[in-house]
């Protein structure tokens, strides 16, 4: 493909409730979109870098940086055919999968329009439709807490993710277990633990939880596999998950018994698709991740949902619980029975609403290829 023009645009979008992890608050989300356009066809990208570098080490500024001066001028002197050359075309920079995953995953939408498929078939995905769950995050009172369950049981989501940290765990897991003996639980702690919290974390599995997410250091392996050994609950990689060798160390070591695949912390599809076939090789279940995206992140994990070894509810929910509006067309909507129903459309499956992307736009910057030097 010819790639005519990439623009990134930065979005500012107010969430329509505070989200808070174990390690900040978001209140504003500072997205950055990719326009890549080819032969008359839009590639839409979305940057899973947070405002801060806390989760990652990318942030929305390093990413936009990163992309302008050095990603975006590589893809745009190139003419890929498939997505599944982006990590060759971008090789000589190291880390910032954030960044890269914003074009990489723009070029996988475009593939999928030239060859008329949806970006789930271009994939190979086998699902019509995709089970989904929620994350909650911490909040300022269990009842509150409790409140958000009751209604989102209610919409029909098939798991619920809680935020924990020392301080909001036990008493919080224990509250909504008396209240809700069987729903399918689970807990992210963003690592927020330590080795020395390893008997207090053994009271967990008091609590039948499906699985607690990333409980020690962002970078680990090994005291995490010191920890699964003490634990029944599985544990699962998130943070510590950048590729497909770190899938194959955490599983090799018993780390985890359960990924969580993100497609910017492991940049972009092609290493998202290495990482869920290497661990279903190896019969260790995946699910889908979320970063807070607005629709045009949304769509791709809908697409990367479809795989088969996605078996687990993802953290992909409805654009409603995030957005007074969505900038895709329709809305990202979740049945009763808690499943997004894949669009079959070419691409992405969900327009762009380009009016609104404008309007929420506060800067913007078409990138060219490097200058040719004689
Ligand atoms: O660890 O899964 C996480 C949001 C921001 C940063 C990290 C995480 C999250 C979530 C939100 O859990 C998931 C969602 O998009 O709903
Ligand atoms: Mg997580």
């Amino acid at each position: 493909m010819r790639i005519d023009a990439i623009i990134l645009r930065e979005l500012h979008i107010p969430l329509l409730r505070p989200f808070e992890t174990s390690f900040g608050v978001t209140r504003q989300r500072r997205i950055l979109l990719a326009e890549i356009q080819s032969e008359g066809l839009t590639g839409w990208g979305e940057c899973t870098a947070g405002e801060r570098p806390f989760f990652s080490g990318e942030s929305t500024d390093s990413a936009w940086q990163m992309i302008v001066n050095e990603l975006g001028p590589m893809l745009a002197s190139e003419s890929p055919d498939h997505g599944g050359e982006c990590p060759q075309i971008f090789r000589q920079v190291r880390g910032n999968r954030m960044a890269k995953a914003t074009l990489e995953n723009a070029i996988w939408d475009l593939e999928a329009q030239l060859e008329g498929v949806s970006l789930s078939q271009l994939i190979g995905g086998v699902r019509e439709v995709i089970p989904c769950g929620v994350s909650l995050g911490i909040y300022s009172s269990i009842p509150e807490l409790l409140a958000t369950i009751e209604k989102e049981l209610a919409a029909g989501y098939q798991r619920i993710k809680l935020k924990c940290k020392p301080g909001w765990d036990v008493e919080v897991f224990d509250r909504v277990r008396n209240r809700w003996p069987a729903i399918t639980l689970s807990c992210d702690a963003n690592s927020a633990y330590k080795l020395r919290d390893a008997d207090h974390l053994v009271t967990f599995d008091a609590f039948d939880l499906l699985m607690i997410e990333q409980p020690l250091w962002h970078d680990d392996f090994y005291y995490h596999s010191m920890l699964q050994k003490r634990l029944n609950t599985p544990i699962c990689l998130d943070e510590s998950i950048h590729n497909r060798r770190d899938a194959l160390a955490a599983i090799e070591m018993e780390s985890c018994r359960i990924i969580n695949i993100k497609l910017g912390r492991v940049g972009g599809f092609s290493e998202a698709i290495a990482v869920h076939n290497a661990a279903q090789e190896r019969g260790i279940p995946v699910w889908c991740g979320g970063m807070l995206e607005s629709g045009v992140g949304r769509s791709h994990n809908i697409a990367l949902s479809t795989l088969e070894n996605f078996t687990l509810p993802g953290d992909v929910s409805a654009s409603a619980r995030y957005w007074r509006e969505d900038i895709v067309e329709p809305e990202i909507t979740v049945s009763s029975a808690g499943e997004i129903a894949i669009p079959d459309t070419p691409g992405r499956g969900y327009e762009v609403r380009t009016d609104l992307v404008e309007r929420l736009t506060v800067r913007k910057e078409t990138i060219r290829a490097f200058e040719m030097v004689a």
